[in-house]
């Protein structure tokens, strides 16, 4: 019988990544979930432990030796990581370049970039010793194209893709797949989150149907799901209703 995979899921409290870990867990992956939010990360752990084994982590992205000692911490059944959904991220404002905020800045760069990089070291040396494994980066269409405002979110989502590139080519030697999955505009808590609560996040996904958390939870299943030979090197992926990052037929 095969064993059954590990799928190590950042930002598995809410949107993608969380609709990620039921997806796996249908599928009888077993599941390291990690986010910040305690409550969240012991009821999602609650229900999915009917379908599959839940271990879960909490710990903050930007934090580097946290991140390391909580990935070190796993217990002998939880530590052959053998997915990695790198996908804990956001957007934090929506200004002009000449009004950006500093914290935003920082806060972006640190976890979309820095914080995936930090959790994929604490990763790759198992898989680059097994020779196997397959880390799939959630980027962006802001890592495919610049829109007014996006100033500094697009550059942490575009610096997503050059590192999904670049760990494609260094880990090749290894069998290691590398996939990137850049979503346009999906419905989560990514708007009350860039907004900071702001009723600006209200009208983000009216007027039209956004995408929807499952549907990426899909495309990654389809990803991880693929015959050994076959890698999912980029995905980007739209609603119907949105044509570019500035282009969406809204009804009035
Ligand atoms: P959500 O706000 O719903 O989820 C974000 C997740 O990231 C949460 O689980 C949150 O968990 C986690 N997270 C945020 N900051 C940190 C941190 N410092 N340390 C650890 N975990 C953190 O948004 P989405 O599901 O939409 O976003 C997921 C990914 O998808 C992001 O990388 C985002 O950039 C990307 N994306 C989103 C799109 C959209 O339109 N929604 C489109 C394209 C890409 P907790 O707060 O518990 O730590
Ligand atoms: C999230 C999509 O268009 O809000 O990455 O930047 S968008």
């Amino acid at each position: 019988m095969n064993k059954k995979k590990v799928a190590l899921i950042t930002g598995a409290t809410s949107g993608i990544g969380k609709a990620t870990a039921e997806e796996f867990a249908k599928h009888g992956i077993n599941l390291v979930l990690c986010g910040r939010r305690q409550a969240r990360l012991d009821s999602i752990k609650q229900v999915l432990s009917k379908q599959t084994d839940v271990h879960v982590l909490n710990f903050d992205v930007r934090d580097r030796e946290k991140t390391l000692n909580a990935i070190a911490s796993l217990p002998e059944t939880f530590k052959t990581i053998d997915i990695l959904i790198n996908n804990a991220g956001n957007a934090h404002g929506l200004d002009p370049i000449q009004t950006g905020n500093l914290d935003d800045w920082d806060a972006m760069m640190d976890i979309n970039v820095k914080g995936l990089l930090y959790v994929s070291k604490a990763i790759i040396p198992g898989m680059t010793k097994r020779q196997s494994g397959h880390i799939i980066n959630i980027g962006s269409s802001a890592g495919k194209e610049v829109y007014p405002k996006g100033n500094v979110y697009c550059a942490s989502k575009h610096a997503v893709v050059a590192i999904t590139e670049g760990m494609r080519i260094d880990l090749n030697p290894f069998g290691i797949k590398v996939t990137a999955i850049n979503p346009g505009l999906v419905e989560t808590e990514f708007s009350q989150v860039r907004f900071k609560g702001d009723s600006a996040a209200d009208t983000v996904y009216k007027g039209y149907k956004a995408l929807q958390a499952e549907d990426i939870a899909d495309v990654i299943y389809f990803a991880v799901s693929r015959p050994a030979h076959v890698n999912i090197a980029d995905v980007l992926m739209f609603c119907t209703a949105q044509a570019s990052s500035t282009i969406v037929k809204k009804s009035t």
